[in-house]
C-alpha cells in the first residue's frame, strides 16, 4: 500500500518533470496542477489532494507564490474553518528539491477561493521539488489542543505510545496531522544523487549538533533519536533553544527517491511561554518507512534567528 502510493506520486512527479519545465516567463505551468491525489485512490485514501499552481515563473533565486487547493478524501474543498491550528500554524509547508539540498518550511494563508492557500517561497535550484501540505483537519483535534499552545501531536506528549510524528505520502494516521505531497517543477535540470552516506553531525548558527540513534534505525520500526546540541565555541551543553513554531524543534525527514516526510517534534513538554528554553539534549521517535538514506532537517531557534541543520540518517531493509 505504501508502496503503491509512492509509485503513484513519482509518476505524477516524474511527468510534470517533462511538461512542467518550459523556461518561457509566461507559462504559470499548469502541468503543476497535476494532482497525485486526486485522481489516485492509493494516495487519496484517508488523507486528501493537493494541486499546486505557480503564480509566476519559476527560477532559482526567485521569490514564487504558490496558490494550493486543498481538498479531504471525498473532494471537499478545505478552508480555514476545516482546519485546526496545529504548532501555532494551520497548513504548514514543507518544500524540497529531489536532490534534498534546499528545504523551505513555511505556512500557507488562506487565499478568497474555498479551499485555496498560498504560500511563498524562493527555490534555490532549477529542478523538481516536492510540496508538502500539513494539517489537522478541524474534527481530528484532539483534548491536549485545548491547552492553547501548539500541541497537536497529541499521543507524544506523555500520553503513553510516544508517537510524536506524522508520515509519509498523504498518510493520515488516526485522528493526527495530514500530509499531502504535491509535484512542482522549477525546472529541468538534474538533481545530484543523494549521498548514500550517513551524517550525523552538523554545526550551524555557533550551536554544534550530534544524532544518536537508541537502536538500528530500519524501514518499517521506530527508532529513538537524540540530537545533542553544544556551544559550538566552548563545547558545553545549550539549553537556550528558543520556542519556534510552539516546539523546541522540529524534525522533518524525506527518504531519497520517494515522496514520503517524515516530521517529529522533542517528546517532553513542549514551550508554555516565548521565554522558556529547550536543550540541551532533544529526543525524538523516528519511524522510518524507506531504506536507503533520509535526510533529516532539524530547525531551530536561537538569537530570533532560525537554524536549520540537515543530517543523513541510513536507513536499513
Ligand atoms: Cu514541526
Amino acid at each position: 500500500m505504501r508502496t503503491r502510493s509512492t509509485i503513484l506520486t513519482l509518476t505524477a512527479a516524474a511527468v510534470l518533470t517533462l511538461s512542467g519545465c518550459g523556461e518561457g516567463p509566461s507559462t504559470p505551468s499548469t502541468a503543476a496542477t497535476a494532482t497525485p491525489g486526486g485522481a489516485a485512490p492509493a494516495v487519496a485514501a484517508g488523507a486528501g489532494s493537493l494541486a499546486v499552481t505557480p503564480a509566476g515563473a519559476l527560477a532559482p533565486g526567485q521569490p514564487v507564490t504558490l496558490t494550493l487547493v486543498l481538498k479531504d478524501a471525498v473532494g471537499t474543498p478545505l478552508g480555514p474553518d476545516a482546519i485546526a491550528v496545529s504548532h501555532t500554524e494551520k497548513v504548514h509547508v514543507m518544500i524540497v528539491d529531489a536532490g534534498l539540498e534546499d528545504y523551505t518550511h513555511a505556512h500557507a494563508t488562506p487565499a478568497t477561493e474555498p479551499g485555496t492557500w498560498s504560500v511563498t517561497f524562493t527555490p534555490r535550484f532549477a529542478r523538481a521539488y516536492t510540496v508538502h501540505a500539513e494539517y489537522l483537519p478541524a474534527g481530528a483535534a484532539r483534548p491536549a489542543d485545548e491547552h492553547g499552545h501548539g500541541h497537536d501531536h497529541g499521543a507524544g506528549h506523555g500520553h503513553g505510545d510516544g508517537h510524536s510524528q506524522d508520515q509519509g505520502a498523504g498518510h493520515d494516521h488516526g485522528g493526527g496531522p495530514v500530509v499531502v505531497p504535491a509535484p512542482l517543477a522549477v525546472g529541468g535540470e538534474p538533481a545530484p544523487p543523494v549521498g548514500a552516506g550517513q551524517s550525523l553531525t552538523a554545526t550551524a548558527g555557533g550551536l554544534a549538533f550530534a544524532v544518536s540513534l537508541g537502536g538500528a534505525a530500519t524501514a518499517g520500526a521506530p527508532v529513538p533519536v537524540t540530537i545533542a546540541v553544544t556551544d559550538a565555541g566552548t563545547g558545553q551543553p545549550f539549553a537556550g533553544l528558543e520556542p519556534i513554531m510552539g516546539a523546541y524543534a522540529h524534525l522533518v525527514g524525506f527518504p531519497a527517491g520517494s515522496a514520503g516526510m517524515l516530521h517529529a517534534h522533542p517528546e517532553g513538554t513542549e514551550p508554555a511561554s516565548e521565554t522558556d528554553r529547550g536543550g540541551p539534549v532533544l529526543a525524538f521517535e523516528l519511524h522510518p518507512e524507506a531504506a536507503g538514506p533520509t535526510r533529516l532537517f532539524l530547525q531551530v531557534r536561537k538569537g530570533g534567528q532560525t537554524i536549520t541543520v540537515p543530517f543523513t540518517l541510513v536507513v536499513a531493509d
